[in-house]
């Protein structure tokens, strides 16, 4: 009996040994193999922004979270790191979880697990293993990395900067600079001066993002800005690809594929190297490449983690330091970018881990909703051109909320002589499908009254009936651009002067009269330029001057389902 037992333990060994081994030599393995099993996990469950409702991330093999299976030890590759005076063990245990927090509430990830894991763990390289035979030329420049950080956890703050010092070669870092957004405790980022490289600053007031890199850029160094989240751990080689590309190009800004880090086990996850940012590379760039550690033309970058010569940031104007907090600033830049005469690229051979969470962990003075609005409103309509009525008509809330003045951006826009955005359309994002100007039902609203006909002659606003497909017929809309239709009648004006009224007439796509546009919130009348006016309190609707700031003139289309 016992030589039974002994045996099967014997044999289990040595089955687990296999496994094991067959384990690590699979992971070795070129990535491409068929028989990954590539599973779509969503990165959205933020309840806001295109980012978050269309991110997607696909991780390979999600069974084999074991992070750590040593390429390269960073350590015998580039001699160690010099940490100066610095104190790692009294810097983060000098902010603990006590035995009983909830190790998700202040971070959005799982602290304890961030804290156990220690500052230099070993990740898998995941690159496509034809990278690590890439060379790169002698004399690359060396680069600024600027890092902001909102009460960043200590533990994955400083992961990320000795990941940066780790795995480059030291000769590209020129300094690190941290831009502490007024965090609670000024010591987060301070006693962090103590690494070699590492400069400090901190804002006065919370700034957002947005401002910060740009103080973060204002004093960098360095000719090459490199920018990363503060929850992030770099990959062998990653900065060399980059430097390369923007050496050769200053135009190009470049980012790395962003792999994935979770937020429950801080398992380190390969990302398909077959996503544009959140959407799948077009079949036919696709079949096109022949070379998996070539570069990948994309039309927008997730926008935390990337690379760009200071002075072409500088000449195409930084960032819209009008945009508060969070959000928005990565469309702005990847338009302004192309629009301007840059491209935005993504380079498979470069790779960093981000920590990817599901809701904001700090707070947003203004509210979340007001300011991702406020970012994605001013892109919008800087850079947008008419194409900005597919923005509202995604995010009919847009409308009406207020954005701040936009005349130094498009003066900016104007100076820089830049394209327009269908150009952008045409050569940098052909595959985008535009939504056809196929008709859609809405009502109009405006506050909490709905623009409704009673009869031919007469038009106005009444309270909103019913909802879904039992909407009354009088206050249902169909917007077939240039029309604005009721079944066979269409909204006309009955003259062509600031004033006159608006009325049903039957429809006819020749007629200037029934000829409207989206001009923002409002709808403009095509030929004469006036804006459809409610006139309150009182009074039939008229045209009048355009004016859509003007709660009268804004007309928000609620689709009906
Ligand atoms: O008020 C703030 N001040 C800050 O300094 C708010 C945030 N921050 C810091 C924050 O500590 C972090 O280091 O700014 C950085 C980004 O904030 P996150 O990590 O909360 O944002 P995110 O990872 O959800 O957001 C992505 O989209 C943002 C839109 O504004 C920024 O462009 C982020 O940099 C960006 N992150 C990435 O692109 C990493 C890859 C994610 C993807 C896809
Ligand atoms: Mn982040």
């Amino acid at each position: 009996m016992r030589r039974i037992r002994a045996n099967a333990i014997a044999i289990l060994t040595v089955a687990w040994i296999l496994g094991t081994l067959y384990y690590l030599w699979q992971d070795n393995k070129p990535h491409a193999s068929p028989s990954s099993v590539s599973q779509t996990r969503t990165a959205a469950g933020k309840s806001h922004g295109p980012r978050a409702a269309a991110g997607r991330v696909e991780i390979h093999r999600d069974d084999r979270t074991i992070p750590l299976i040593v390429t390269r030890p960073p350590r015998a590759e580039h001699g160690g790191v010099q940490m100066g005076r610095f104190d790692e063990k009294a810097y983060l245990s000098g902010k603990q979880l006590k035995a009983g927090d909830d190790p998700y509430r202040e971070h959005a990830f799982n602290l304890q697990e961030s804290d156990r894991l220690g500052s230099e763990r070993a990740i898998r390289d995941t690159r496509h293993y034809r990278c690590a035979s890439v060379t790169f030329g002698p004399d690359l420049p060396p680069t600024s990395v600027i890092i902001t950080f909102h009460n960043e956890a200590r533990s994955t703050l400083l992961r990320t900067i000795k990941s940066v010092l780790l795995r480059s070669p030291p000769s590209l870092i020129q300094e690190i600079i941290l831009v502490d957004d007024f965090s609670t405790d000024p010591e987060d980022c301070q006693l962090l001066t103590q690494i070699p490289k590492v400069l400090c600053l901190r804002n006065e007031r919370r700034e957002g993002l947005i401002r910060s890199r740009v103080r973060g850029a204002g004093v960098a160094s360095a000719s090459i800005l490199t920018f990363l989240d503060s929850h992030c751990e770099v990959n062998t080689d990653w900065l060399q690809p980059m430097l390369q590309r923007v050496k050769e190009d200053h135009t190009r800004v470049v980012s790395p594929i962003i792999d994935v880090i979770s937020l429950d086990n801080f398992a380190y996850l390969a990302a398909s190297a077959d996503l544009r940012g959140w959407e799948q590379i077009p079949i036919e760039q696709k079949m096109a490449r022949t070379d998996p550690t070539q570069p990948i033309r994309t039309p927008v970058i997730a926008g935390g983690i990337f690379v760009m010569d200071k002075s072409w940031f500088n000449h195409l104007g930084q960032y819209d330091t009008h945009m508060d907090i969070w959000g928005g600033e990565n469309f702005e830049l990847s338009f302004r970018v192309w629009m301007c005469g840059g491209s935005l690229e993504i380079l498979p051979c470069s790779r960093v881990g981000h920590v990817f969470r599901k809701r904001h962990p700090y707070d947003f003075p203004e509210g979340n909703a007001l300011t991702y609005i406020k970012n994605t409103r001013r892109a919008a309509e800087v850079w947008m051109d008419d194409y900005k009525q597919y923005y509202y008509l995604a995010r009919p809330s847009a409308q009406g909320k207020s954005f701040g003045s936009i005349s130094d951006r498009l003066a900016l826009r104007r100076k820089l002589n830049c394209n327009s955005f269908r150009w952008y359309l045409e050569n940098v994002y052909p595959e985008l499908k535009i939504p056809q100007q196929e008709p859609v039902s809405s009502m109009l609203k405006q506050g909490g009254l709905c623009l409704e006909s009673h009869g031919t002659e007469s038009l106005g606003l009444g309270e909103c009936k019913g909802s879904g497909a039992l909407w009354p017929q009088s206050q249902k809309w169909t917007l077939a651009e240039p029309l604005i239709r009721q079944q066979d009648l269409c909204l006309a004006i009955a003259a062509f002067s600031s004033g006159s009224k608006v009325r049903m007439e039957p429809c006819n796509p020749k007629d200037g009269k029934q000829k409207w546009r989206p001009k923002g919130p409002a709808l403009q009348h095509a030929v004469s330029g006036l804006c459809l006016d409610s006139q309150p309190p009182t009074g039939p609707p008229v045209i009048a001057q355009c004016r859509p700031q003007l709660a009268s003139q804004s007309w928000e289309p609620q689709l009906l389902t």
